[in-house]
């Protein structure tokens, strides 16, 4: 036994400290997983968020000094809102749930931080002890490392599944030279059941635990370019991330954890007004938005992605906002998208309204093709429509 005093220490220091879910696993290699990551990349099914080195998220002793173990954390996150925002004039988007609350990175560093003092306390005064802590952006792929250290196992939706919190956890871990007896790994427990697979809208879930990324509607609305139109209706009025691999879980039936006051999301922000957001200053932006992990790309696929929803949710009255946009809004992808968002929102050809798009089109860059295609593609659609009826 290695160590076995001080790892049921570290347990109970970490559930004072505010850690839901704590593993221990080895520090060997994860080279089980080079094929199917390889195989992935070449596929084009990565997303660019992943760490670049393989070599680096595979094997913990080439980012850290002789390391002996990996200590897995999850901290669970609520998932129903309890006080939804007012109705007002404005239709309003939604945030995925992993986004609510103040940044997760943030939470869990300080947590990780927090456990790190812990056990150096607990581990006296030894000079030599040492400790790596990540959460997302590390080297090493948190679900594979979580799921070793036995906090769950790899649903079929890619994601890993808790028995106390379902997949709705957030997860990090700290490399150290301290060595400890590894919690057994949990195996796979989805059995007969593929609902993920079957809800997923773009068919991204591989079938067996793998994602193709790049279909991910999560990834989707965190691109900055145009959105293909493919997804554009798949995202409905979500304009961060995606949930429906996770809501349609049975590991997930019921799972609402309050642990954490700066989990709680504010529903003002997590359920935004749709078209004051098209016109908001940085200023305004950071602070609404700045706090939450979903504003890492900045303000434009948001603001990208707010226009898609009004047009999922067939927001007419969003109409003057989005010429207003065309017009004046400095931002290439942001015009195309508000030029094609008109479109869709009309059904008659409106000779006026054709005539701005190409006046619009026109003063486009030429050197931009995919946003003069956008313009081509609203205004041939807006051109074979129906004529409004003459109203004199
Ligand atoms: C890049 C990335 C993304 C990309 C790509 C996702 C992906 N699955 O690859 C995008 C932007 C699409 C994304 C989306 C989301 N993400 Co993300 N993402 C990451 C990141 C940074 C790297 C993941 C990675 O390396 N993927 C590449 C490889 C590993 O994926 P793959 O080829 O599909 O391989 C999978 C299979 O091999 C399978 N697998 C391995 N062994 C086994 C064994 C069995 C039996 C089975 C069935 C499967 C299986 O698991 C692998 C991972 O899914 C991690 C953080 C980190 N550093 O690990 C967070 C992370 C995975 N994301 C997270 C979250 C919350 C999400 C979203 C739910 C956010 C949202 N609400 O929109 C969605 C869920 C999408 C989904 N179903 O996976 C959490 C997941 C927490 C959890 N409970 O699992 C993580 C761990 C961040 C964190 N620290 O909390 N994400
Ligand atoms: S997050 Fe959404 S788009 Fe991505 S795999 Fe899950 S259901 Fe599919
Ligand atoms: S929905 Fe079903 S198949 Fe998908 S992860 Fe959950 S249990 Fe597994």
């Amino acid at each position: 036994m290695k160590n076995e005093q001080l790892k049921q220490q570290i347990i109970a220091a970490s559930k004072e400290i505010g850690i839901d879910k704590i593993g221990f696993t080895t520090a060997a290699n994860f080279e089980y997983m080079r094929p199917s990551l390889v195989k992935q990349k070449a596929a084009g099914h990565t997303t660019g968020f992943e760490h670049q080195n393989l070599d680096e998220r595979l094997n913990p002793d080439q980012i850290f000094d002789q390391p002996r173990s990996i200590i897995a954390i999850a901290l669970a996150y609520p998932t129903k809102i309890s006080e939804r925002p007012q109705r007002t004039e404005f239709k309003r988007g939604q945030f995925a749930r992993a986004s609510w609350g103040v940044d997760y990175h943030h939470i869990l560093d300080e947590k990780m931080d927090a456990l790190i003092v812990a056990i150096r306390k607990l581990a006296g005064a030894d000079q030599t002890i040492d400790f790596k802590p990540m959460v997302d952006t590390g080297e090493l792929i948190d679900v594979v490392v979580a799921q070793r250290a036995g906090l769950g196992f790899i649903g079929l939706n890619g994601l890993l599944i808790t028995q106390e919190f379902g997949s709705y956890v957030y997860l990090g871990e700290i490399i150290t030279n301290l060595e400890f007896t590894p919690d057994e790994p949990i195996a796979n427990q989805c059995g007969t059941c593929r609902r993920c697979i079957a809800a997923c809208p773009p068919d991204a879930l591989l079938g067996d635990g793998r994602l193709n990324g790049q279909r991910c509607l999560s990834y989707q609305t965190q691109t900055k370019g145009l959105m293909d139109p493919e997804f554009r209706p798949m995202i409905r009025n979500v304009i961060y991330g995606c949930d429906i691999c996770q809501i349609v879980c049975p590991f997930n039936k019921g799972k609402n954890f309050h642990f954490h006051a700066d989990m709680e999301p504010d529903p003002e922000a997590v359920m935004p007004e749709l078209v004051p957001m098209l016109t908001m200053t940085n200023k305004e932006f950071k602070l609404k938005f700045g706090p939450m992990s979903g504003s890492w790309r900045g303000k434009k696929p948001l603001q990208r992605n707010a226009i898609i929803a009004l047009v999922n949710l067939k927001d007419r009255s969003a109409i003057p906002k989005l010429l207003e946009v065309i017009d004046h809004d400095p931002r290439p992808i942001i015009r195309a998208t508000a030029a094609w968002a008109v479109v869709e929102l009309s059904d008659l050809k409106n000779k006026d309204l054709l005539d701005f798009l190409i006046t619009a089109k026109s003063k486009e860059a030429s050197d931009q093709p995919e946003i003069n295609h956008e313009y081509q593609n609203a205004i041939d659609k807006l051109a074979s429509m129906p004529e409004l009826p003459n109203q004199n």
